[in-house]
């Protein structure tokens, strides 16, 4: 009985574990406040008496190619005496910001709290001599804002290291080393950290590793930012003040500045009107939260430590709309239809739609397609004031009185249902063929590292109509995944299956119908693993030695790309199976249009891409782009001889909501991290 219960308990501990992330607490704050605030600071963006106006001023060190000696001296006059926590962390709450992200060390690698790592640091360096990190992790307790750190995965600092404007430099293992010390000494030292921001460097997938287990074994529930690298964040985080134009479906994060040119106290910064300010970044908070991200806004408080009022005014007048449109806002789900509104934007919570409207259509009727429940009603969030809904079919329509004025450049509209409600695409499919072709792809953010980053896939959902009670679905797949687990979901039932056996589906396609006539080598050559068209390859070179099916080993540098070059002709329109060996980043075009791209820095196993090309008659182009992080060469080996057969396997009955309209949702049960991509391009899934 005793055992039985302590394997009860153990379960249960396991399945407490699992939960950890993400952690709910961070999906639902949707806003928070980021504060650049390091030795940079002291100078504002000024050197020897002149403005420094490239680059963002945190980095003035290497915008101005100051000597080491001579930055570092600025910290015997660094004394920010208006720093002030208390006040930092009332600011954030009136505006409406759930957690505070502060740098604990910028790549300057002047530490901000004090670490018994480097000297370097704001007790034993400065004559201010307090750990301004403890003090506003502090004051978070007391006010109930979840405290969080910025990390700099570079230091230019530390003995050794060189200062490249990219930032994005492979760290040493002495290096990691500190930066594993000085992790463990922050997650341990100033209580519960809601979120780590590691920033910038280039770091092998080992050391992305061991900083992602060391954070998660000191605090299970502190959620890692994608800038870590090598797809090993809890959540993706976009390039600086960038805001996606697509909804992601794992966690993420929009961090932005209040402008762009900078994210640390430039004095000589062009303010600008507040009042546009407010507007415009309020725009951004709406657009992230209702593509269901974080929206993470910087302050730079001056090198005396006193908050820039102008951003004080713009957060305490954001703050006050935020607010007014809290429902709205908290704890809220992205917009659930599969694209923008053209009118603004949207967010739902449970049987409400909250609506943003930044663009009033002339007629004023602000119209949402593609809805499957009743209206009970529409009212404006601001006042309560009731608003005129029509309904026909699935097409709702809201009137905007023409006396109501936008607030802050928006109007906002609670849209009220009777019971539940669903939303349909613009476009059902009437086909028992679900694909990665016809299906809505669900997006995420592959990262090995600030310059390869990409859009990736991590699952699909298909609408469709069907008749009938239920379905028999059968998963088609290729050799290239088998053993792999999928999940499918369809009217919210879920079955898991190993991608294993099956009937044998042939392609119709006998030797011969497809000639491979040359092959050609470009590169290798310096390259960011972004997902960029492929430009000017020149006329590369005969590749000698090579052989379908035979590895051919081509020596590259550290973040270099070769490319290789297929010409192949086919007796008409066909599709044929292709098996290739990967390489950290690996990427396959066919007649120009990417039809694969993956990265295996993030843990994923490498084994053979086995991918469907669906030629065209006469001549095609297959271009595989092979990308090396940190080995010395890659090997090649692409083998068109494959069976070209791919395999059904039928899954168990799963039952259909009443009505006809359905949905099917596809992924694999266990991914390796949440933004890699899942490389399932060429599964289909059968409905009988
Ligand atoms: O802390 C802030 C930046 O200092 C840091 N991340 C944010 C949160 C960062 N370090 N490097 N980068 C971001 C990469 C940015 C590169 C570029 Fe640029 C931005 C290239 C062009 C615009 C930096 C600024 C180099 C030229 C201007």
């Amino acid at each position: 009985m005793l055992k039985l219960l302590v394997v009860a308990l153990l379960l249960m501990a396991q399945v407490v574990h699992a939960q950890e992330k993400p952690n709910p607490d961070w999906l639902d704050q949707k806003y928070s406040m980021f504060i650049h605030f390091g030795l940079y600071s002291e100078l504002g963006g000024v050197w020897k008496g002149e403005p420094v106006v490239n680059g963002y001023s945190e980095q003035i060190q290497s915008f101005a190619k100051i000597p080491k000696e001579e930055y570092m001296a600025v910290a015997k006059t660094f004394n920010p005496v208006e720093w002030n926590a208390k006040d930092i962390v009332a600011l954030a709450k009136a505006a409406g910001m759930k957690s505070i992200v502060f740098t604990s060390k910028h790549h300057d690698g002047f530490c901000m709290y004090h670490t018994k790592y480097t000297s370097y640091n704001i007790v034993d360096a400065t004559p201010f001599k307090r750990d301004v990190m403890k003090e506003l992790a502090e004051e978070c307790q007391r006010q109930g804002v979840k405290f969080a750190v910025y990390f700099s995965l570079i230091d230019w600092n530390f003995p050794g290291n060189r200062i490249t404007p990219h930032n994005a430099d492979a760290v040493t293992p002495e290096h990691h080393e500190f930066n594993m010390k000085q992790v463990e000494e922050i997650m341990t030292g100033y209580g519960p950290v809601s979120e780590i921001w590691f920033d910038m460097g280039s770091l092998t997938g080992e050391q992305s590793k061991e900083l992602y287990d060391l954070v998660t074994r000191l605090q299970p529930q502190c959620m890692v930012s994608g800038r870590l690298g090598n797809d090993r964040g809890d959540f993706a985080v976009m390039a600086d003040n960038k805001i996606p134009d697509y909804k992601i479906g794992t966690p993420w994060q929009t961090a932005a500045s209040f402008f762009n040119e900078t994210w640390s106290y430039r004095s000589w910064q062009e303010r600008g009107s507040v009042d546009e300010k407010v507007n415009e970044k309020l725009l951004s908070l709406v657009r992230v939260v209702s593509r269901g991200g974080n929206y993470l806004l910087n302050i730079g408080p001056r090198g005396d430590g006193s908050v820039v009022e102008f951003e004080r005014e713009a957060l305490l007048k954001m703050g006050k709309w935020v607010n007014r449109y809290a429902e709205a806002i908290y704890g809220t789900k992205a917009n659930p239809f599969d694209h923008a509104a053209a009118w603004g934007d949207v967010t739902r919570k449970g049987n409400r739609l909250y609506l943003f409207v930044e663009e009033m259509p002339e007629n004023r009727l602000v119209e949402l397609k593609g809805v499957l429940g009743t209206v009970e009603g529409a009212e404006l969030l601001a006042d309560g004031r009731k608003l005129e809904t029509e309904q026909e079919g699935q097409v709702v329509k809201v009137r905007i009185p023409a006396n109501v004025e936008p607030d802050c450049g928006m109007t906002v509209v609670r849209l009220r249902f009777e019971g539940d409600f669903r939303t349909v695409p613009d476009n059902v499919l009437r086909t028992f063929e679900l694909t990665a072709k016809n299906a809505i792809p669900v997006y995420a953010y592959s990262s090995m590292d600030y310059y390869s980053s990409f859009q990736s896939v991590v699952g699909y959902v298909w609408h469709f109509e069907k008749e009938g009670q239920s379905v028999v679905p059968t998963v088609v797949y290729t050799a290239g995944n088998e053993g792999d687990e999928v999940c499918v979901e369809i009217d919210g039932e879920m079955q898991r299956v190993v991608l294993r056996g099956g009937k044998a589906v042939p392609l119709s396609v006998k030797p011969g119908d497809v000639k491979w006539e040359e092959t050609r080598l470009f590169g290798p050559r310096e390259e960011c693993f972004d997902g960029e068209s492929v430009k000017d390859l020149g006329a590369g070179q005969k590749m000698s030695g090579f052989k379908m099916g035979e590895s051919l080993t081509i020596p590259v540098g550290e973040k270099e790309a070769v490319y290789v070059e297929h010409t192949l002709t086919s007796d008409r329109v066909r599709d044929i199976l292709v098996s290739f060996g990967v390489a950290d980043g690996f990427r396959v075009l066919l007649n120009g249009e990417t039809v694969a791209m993956r990265t295996y820095v993030g843990g994923l196993e490498r084994k053979p891409e086995v991918l469907k090309l669906h030629l065209r008659k006469g001549e095609n182009k297959l271009l595989v782009e092979l990308y090396n992080r940190y080995g010395k060469s890659v090997d090649y080996v692409i083998d068109p001889s494959i069976p070209q057969e791919m395999y059904a396997l039928p899954l168990n009955p799963m039952k259909l909501y009443p009505g006809t309209i359905h949905d099917c949702r596809f992924g694999l049960a266990h991914p390796v991290n949440k933004n890699s991509d899942m490389g399932m391009r060429d599964v289909r899934i059968e409905l009988k």
